[in-house]
């Protein structure tokens, strides 16, 4: 016999490659209805309970060009129905954001929606937000629309330092955002900052989260269809990675694709972007759950009366 190919198969026992794929996260079946759902959710969204709050402030911290200005880009263009871009984006070595810009959404009936991305200032570890304007700005100390210094955080001397901050001028929730493919890259030394910043979340209850962006550019198969992100394992490697660098539970990591590149709307885009929204202000709301819980607790402390029965009414009005 003359062989002139010869080919050797292995058999080897293992999954079937066409068993169909388990999300490592579970969602409803991403639909219109689904986007609707999610819209409605956000439009409704009101903060709760005695402080009589308009609405909740999420704030935006993460490295240079991770992509915050165009996630708040991103909700808005959902809203508009059009694609928007108000807030300026792109590529630079510094932050191309220079100001805390406190942005509102509006719905399509033109009402503004009750929460606010607050934009800021890319990190950088030589210079830009530090730890005391970090503590500054989740305070609400730091007025709407500042100028940030990178050379000099903001002093109480400052014409404009919000001496005396309503709950609503405060932070209600911080978003991290992080850019999926670089997560591994970010320096030790703003992996330290951030870990800083987050030291003084905890002491002060703020729920955290993160904004895991640029979900096309690590994985391409979510690049080619943005559903199959819960199905990705480069995606659930990602969250993995930042949930460890950050101490952060996997279900507070939010991964998204901005618009960036799109001319009009994709209900996959905005599916996965509303689903980030809606858990950022529930996070929020369980902080302010939290906060009406431990002002009534003081206020009822403050009421008891002393040995000569005296009562000590404070108001926590802040
Ligand atoms: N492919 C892709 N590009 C994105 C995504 N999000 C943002 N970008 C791009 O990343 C670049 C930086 O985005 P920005 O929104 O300006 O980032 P930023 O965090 O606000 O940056 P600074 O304000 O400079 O700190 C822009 O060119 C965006 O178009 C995304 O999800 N996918
Ligand atoms: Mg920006």
């Amino acid at each position: 016999m003359h062989v002139t190919e010869l080919e050797v198969y292995n058999v080897s026992d293992g999954q079937r490659n066409n068993s169909p794929l388990k999300p490592w996260r579970k969602t409803p079946e991403w639909n219109e209805k689904f986007l609707e759902t999610l819209t409605e959710d956000i439009v409704s969204f009101e903060p709760s309970g005695e402080l009589g709050l308009s609405n909740v402030r999420i704030l935006m911290l993460g490295p240079v060009g991770t992509g915050k200005s165009s996630f708040y880009n991103t909700i808005n263009s959902v809203f508009k129905g059009r694609i928007s871009q108000r807030a300026r984006c792109g590529n630079a070595t510094h932050s191309i954001t220079t100001s805390y810009t406190p942005y509102v959404v509006k719905a399509r009936s033109g009402a503004s929606l009750n929460f606010r991305f607050c934009d800021t200032r890319g990190l950088e570890v030589t210079q830009g937000l530090d730890i005391l304007e970090c503590n500054y700005l989740l305070d609400g100390n730091i007025p709407d629309y500042y100028e940030f210094n990178p050379a000099t955080p903001i002093c109480p001397d400052n014409p404009g330092f919000v001496h005396h901050p309503r709950v609503s001028e405060k932070i209600h929730c911080v978003l991290f955002v992080i850019d999926a493919k670089t997560v591994g890259e970010i320096p030790a030394k703003l992996v330290e900052k951030m870990n800083s910043f987050q030291k003084i979340m905890n002491h002060k209850g703020i729920p955290q989260a993160v904004l895991l962006t640029k979900v096309d550019l690590d994985c391409q198969d979510v690049a080619s269809k943005t559903s199959n992100v819960f199905m990705s394992k480069k995606i659930e490697s990602a969250v993995d990675m930042v949930s460890g660098i950050l101490g952060l539970p996997r279900n507070n990591i939010l991964p998204v694709k901005n618009y960036e590149n799109e001319m009009q709307l994709d209900d996959n885009i905005s599916i996965l972007a509303l689903l980030a929204v809606r858990q950022l202000l529930y996070f929020a709301e369980d902080f302010i759950e939290n906060l009406q819980d431990k002002l009534s607790a003081r206020n009822v402390s403050c009421e008891k009366p002393d040995k000569r029965g005296n009562t000590d009414k404070r108001s926590d009005k802040e």
